[in-house]
């Protein structure tokens, strides 16, 4: 814990009380990425909710005191791909990974005059952050903030992935490796789009555990299986399912997903940002067989456009965002947080700023 400098937003920018931010699997990815090491000190979390502090010149579509989801991958809504109805790339506000603000490539963040980097261009893991107003979205003042934030990435990211991505169907069968918040969110999805039998494999038991409890998918324990996944999946599915997700962040698992799929249409869905190895690899007769394989980020939400609306399928009780917290902290046990998720011992922790 240190005491941090932040400045007053600049144009086009607010400064948000983080309220409560969860901890996702990509914050520590990335802490312990080797892709990153050169962009240290840096506050992490990117999952969150808060409340406008104040607004930089320009901004007219927050005030002080909106309630607002943060968002990691923005929407400027002018550019190409903002534009295209086919993306929520955004151009100009999408993914930041230099550590730094979209407009000035510098940081808000300070000690004693030295920079300290952003994440994501939210960095949540502070009592107060700045972000570009095409960074954050105004939601419902009647959503609990303690709950949505899970709405600003992992849960939304795996709705998305079986809504917008792989659009699946009734009666469908689906695959998917790693039983995270994000794996099990892509189950929710797939169970109300009426898929008629969702397998996930998880190497930890407890997760597995978790997945059933929930009545969210049948799961298998994938270390008793090791090399013989994908037949194993291509056995209890009749040749292979028609979706699979890649939920882990492990592109190794990019070919047993392909794998695990039929010919013909089976469509591969990789959500998962790898902590080593970004590269993957596939013979390439499983794409000449008819599948296809496809890569997302957020789950293809546009966040401006579409989190009002899941915020409000929540509080009308059509989706589940709850049963994935299994732990609340304090902002002062933070690294209780980073412990139990690398010991596989949680879903989401939100943690109270
Ligand atoms: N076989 C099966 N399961 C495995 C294996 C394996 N070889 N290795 C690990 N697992 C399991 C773990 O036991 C764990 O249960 C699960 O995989 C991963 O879950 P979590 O809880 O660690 O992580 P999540 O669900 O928070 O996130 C996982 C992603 C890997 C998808 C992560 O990259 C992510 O958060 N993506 C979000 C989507 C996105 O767009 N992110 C961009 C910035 S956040
Ligand atoms: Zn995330």
């Amino acid at each position: 814990m240190e005491e941090v400098e932040l400045s007053p937003p600049h144009p086009h920018e607010i400064r948000i009380k983080v309220f409560s931010s969860s901890l996702c699997r990509s914050d520590i990815s990335a802490w312990e990425s080797q892709a990153s090491s050169a962009i240290f000190p840096r506050i992490f979390g990117h999952e969150a909710s808060g409340i406008v502090e104040s607004i930089g010149e320009g901004v007219t579509e927050f005030r002080e005191g909106d309630h607002v989801l943060t968002v990691f991958t923005g929407e400027c809504r002018t550019c190409r791909q903002c534009t295209s109805g086919k993306s929520n790339v955004c151009q100009v506000l999408g993914l930041e990974r230099r550590g730094v603000m979209h407009s000035d490539q510098k940081t808000r963040f300070s000690i004693k005059g030295k920079p300290v980097f952003h994440y994501c261009a939210v960095s949540s893991f502070s009592e107060y952050t700045v972000v570009h107003s095409g960074c954050a979205v105004k939601v419902s003042p009647n959503a609990p903030l303690e709950k949505i934030c899970l709405l600003s990435c992992g849960v939304a990211a795996g709705l998305g992935a079986a809504w917008n991505v792989a659009a699946v169907s009734e009666g469908s069968t689906v695959v998917i490796f790693g039983l995270g918040t994000v794996g099990l969110s892509v189950a929710q999805g797939a169970r109300l789009k009426g898929a008629s039998r969702i397998i996930g494999v998880d190497t930890n038991p407890d997760k597995c555990e978790k997945a059933s409890d929930n009545n969210l998918c049948v799961p298998v324990f994938d270390v008793i299986l090791l090399n013989f996944l994908s037949q194993v999946i291509k056995r209890i599915t009749d040749g292979g399912a028609d979706y699979s997700f890649e939920c882990i962040g492990d592109t190794g698992m990019i070919t047993t997903a392909l794998q695990s799929c039929c010919d013909g249409w089976g469509l591969t869905v990789t959500l998962g940002v790898p902590k080593v190895k970004p590269e993957m690899s596939a013979h390439y007769g499983l794409l000449l067989t008819g599948r296809t394989l496809k890569g997302t980020i957020f789950g293809g939400w546009k966040p401006k456009s579409d989190l009002p609306s899941l915020v409000d399928m929540y509080m009308n009780k059509e989706i589940e965002v709850d049963k994935f917290i299994t732990h609340d902290l304090p902002f002062e046990d933070i690294n209780t947080a980073f412990s139990l998720m690398r010991e596989g011992k949680c879903l989401r922790c939100v943690i109270h700023m």
